[in-house]
């Protein structure tokens, strides 16, 4: 078995969430951070056997979109030691998948 730790926007969880329970698949839902954008973003905890990966990651991608979403930077003026700010394209998702063994799945 594999744990799957799934990051993903938002918008995008609660159709990721139906169609991976639709199937049967044990979640659970974290609302989470992204450290970059500060903004919440989704990750599901997924205990998956290793012939149901391939079903789940074709699940994943086909629930979760790449966009473009805009921050700022700030920027140090070096003439004037005032601090701008300047604004940054950032392209966010489909997901981020990481996957571990498990050791061991005990339900008691
Ligand atoms: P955030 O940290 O808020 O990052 C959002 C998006 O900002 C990232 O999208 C990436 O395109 C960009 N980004 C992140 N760090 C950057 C940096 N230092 N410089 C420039 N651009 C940067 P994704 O890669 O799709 O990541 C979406 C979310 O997945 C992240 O949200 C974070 O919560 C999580 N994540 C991604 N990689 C991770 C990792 N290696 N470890 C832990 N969490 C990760």
């Amino acid at each position: 078995m594999k744990l799957l730790i799934v990051i993903v926007q938002d918008v995008d969880a609660n159709f990721l969430l139906d169609a991976l329970m639709e199937k049967d698949y044990r979640i659970t839902k974290l609302a989470t951070t992204g450290g970059f954008l500060k903004r919440g973003n989704t990750t599901l905890l997924l205990g998956v056997e290793e012939e149901k990966l391939d079903d789940v990651m074709d699940i994943i991608e086909k629930n979760c979109k790449k966009r473009t979403t805009t921050t700022t930077i700030q920027n140090p003026a070096l003439e004037t030691g005032v601090f701008q700010t300047i604004p940054m394209q950032i392209n966010v998702g489909g997901a981020v998948v990481f996957m571990v063994d498990v050791e061991k799945y005990i339900r008691l």
